[in-house]
């Protein structure tokens, strides 16, 4: 039975980002019912409202759709939840903004090096899974297709042991953090918690390979996955019960491996990216709410050349990492010049204060589910 009072979610068990709004709904205690991408209203009624088969997408009660977990969550949070997810404080938001972008972009390598890299290993999982989320006819295709993105997210034959590297040093950090608190800015969730699991259950937390990785080396961070998919607060076996951050905008010490770790994934890629889409504006001057590409189903805008703990890389750019960290850089250009100062030098220490440059006219904004540029009213 199918309650009308319940949101839907289109979605799949094996997508990241349906993982990300689905852990959500499931914490919060929203009520809400999933339905894969072959139920006939997903073509019928919702692919020509958000114009591109992407998942996942929230169904309000009242018939609104909402596509992007960054959309999907703050609707929700605007609604009012029991445990709201941006920290009210400047340095835990900002930094719970960069781990969102670090799980929801710069893990995309670690997530999709293991689930296709390792396919022999693991088809009868993934065919499973891609059969039972898409339907016979289009798993192939959509298997072929996400096989295919490795190369322009920077997995290549030099960077496979550094990814793999990467996500052992992660899980060995993590494993430390989770021995002391639930959830990354303490005992509540937040915005960073969610943007970290995307990758770490539907690929890291659930494809077989990596999981036996993770189960094996790091049980408390397989235990927070488990958390994080649960209903309500999973949180029985820490002692902390009153659900909060850390106080006074502290950052758990346990907390700093990870974001030095963060900071050495995604340097220089970050601002190499934000360089090309700098040059690409400068040079294009797209009018105000243009679509950041031509076709929806794309993405990226170019290519560059930049690297991975060294090794060489060339990966596709997005317009839409700057949607993610805009909120984060909001956040610092708010505040008052000495708080931000401060807030500066703790980023700085850990190696992210780039990832919040300050002082770009432009923006990229979500206009009926899609990214467009939003350019200042005088000319650029
Ligand atoms: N920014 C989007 C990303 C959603 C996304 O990439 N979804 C994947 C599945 S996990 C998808 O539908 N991909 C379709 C494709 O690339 O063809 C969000 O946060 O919701």
């Amino acid at each position: 039975m199918r309650s009308a009072s319940a949101y839907r979610l289109y979605g799949a068990s094996h997508s990241l980002y349906t993982g990300k709004a689905r852990c959500y709904l499931r914490n919060q205690g929203l009520p809400y019912v999933e339905l894969p991408t072959w139920h006939p209203d997903f073509a019928e009624r919702i692919v020509p409202q958000i114009g591109r088969g992407i998942i996942p997408v929230l169904e309000t009660p009242e018939g609104q759709v909402i596509q992007d977990t960054i959309d999907i969550i703050d609707h929700l949070e605007a609604q009012g939840v029991p445990w709201p997810v941006y920290p009210q404080t400047p340095l835990q938001r900002i930094v719970a903004i960069i781990i969102e972008y670090y799980g929801g972009q710069v893990m995309l390598k670690h997530a999709m090096h293991y689930r296709w890299s390792y396919r022999e290993e693991q088809e009868a999982f993934l065919r499973t899974a891609f059969t039972l989320g898409s339907g016979p006819q289009m798993a192939e295709q959509i298997m072929g297709r996400m096989n295919s993105y490795l190369p322009r997210l920077g997995v290549n034959a030099e960077s496979i042991p550094l990814i793999e590297a990467s996500f052992l040093q992660l899980l060995d950090r993590l494993e430390q953090h989770f021995a002391e608190w639930p959830y990354l800015l303490g005992s509540q969730p937040s915005i960073a918690d969610y943007g970290l699991i995307g990758p770490m259950f539907a690929h890291l937390g659930r494809d077989p390979v990596p999981l036996a990785i993770m189960q094996r080396r790091a049980p408390r961070v397989h235990r927070w996955v488990e958390r994080m998919t649960s209903p309500g607060l999973d949180v029985v076996e820490y002692p902390q019960t009153e659900p909060a951050f850390v106080p006074n905008d502290q950052l758990p010490p346990t907390l700093i491996p990870v974001l030095k770790h963060i900071a050495e994934d995604a340097f220089p890629e970050l601002t190499d990216k934000l360089a090309f889409l700098d040059a690409w504006v400068a040079e294009l001057n797209p009018a105000d709410g243009t679509p950041v590409t031509d076709k929806p189903q794309l993405r990226q805008v170019g290519m560059v050349q930049t690297r991975f703990r060294g090794s060489v890389i060339e990966v596709g750019v997005e317009p839409y990492l700057l949607y993610v960290l805009q909120r984060a850089t909001d956040t610092l250009e708010a505040l008052p010049d000495a708080s931000r100062e401060l807030v500066q030098a703790q980023l700085a220490e850990v190696g992210l204060l780039e990832a919040v440059g300050l002082g770009r006219r432009w923006r990229v904004a979500r206009r009926n589910n899609i990214e467009v540029w939003e350019m200042p009213a005088t000319a650029y």
